[in-house]
């Protein structure tokens, strides 16, 4: 009687740890590393969100739209020189290239949370959402981090048992 039941388990396991090579949505094709928010000083209701996008498929995609449950407002965002002076603007779309990958970092892209309902906590989640440009979305927990953490876990995490 045992049978049956471990070839359940083994197919569960199969089907879960055998990658998919079918033409899937956006957000499927696209995985979001080291998420996090910059914490704001405090009065500042305005911050920016970072993470790193990286597109398995073989084609492009694009980050079209992003929204957050902590902003009234979220827009994509990038740095760009003007006369000497870093300046952010809103961008229309952030593309990920097909195997490729877009580090969104301070001092280039962004998600840009405006107008956030309540002051962040370091360490809170916030919860982000992705839209790209087939329509299918992605949820992503970004965790709040002081500045000067957020230089140093980069570092910490993306080079775990690397040697560089
Ligand atoms: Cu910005």
């Amino acid at each position: 009687m045992k049978s049956p039941i471990l070839t359940f388990v083994a197919a569960a396991v199969l089907a879960v740890s055998t990658p998919s090579f079918a033409a899937g949505s956006a957000a499927d094709n696209v995985t979001a590393g080291d998420p996090y928010v910059r914490l704001a000083p405090p009065g500042q209701m305005v911050t920016g969100a970072f993470l790193v996008l990286k597109n398995n498929d073989d084609k492009d995609h694009k980050v079209v739209k992003a929204d957050s449950s902590a902003s009234k407002v979220t827009e994509l965002h990038t740095h760009t020189m003007e006369g000497g002076m870093m300046k952010m603007r809103q961008v229309k779309d952030i593309e990920i290239k097909a195997k490729g990958e877009t580090a969104l970092k301070p001092g280039g892209l962004h998600i840009m949370l405006i107008d956030l309902k309540q002051p962040l906590k370091e360490g809170e989640n916030v919860a982000i959402s992705v839209t790209f440009e087939d329509g299918s979305s992605k949820k992503i927990d970004a965790q709040v981090r002081k500045p000067q953490a957020a230089m140093a876990m980069p570092m910490d995490q993306d080079h775990k048992g690397m040697k560089h």
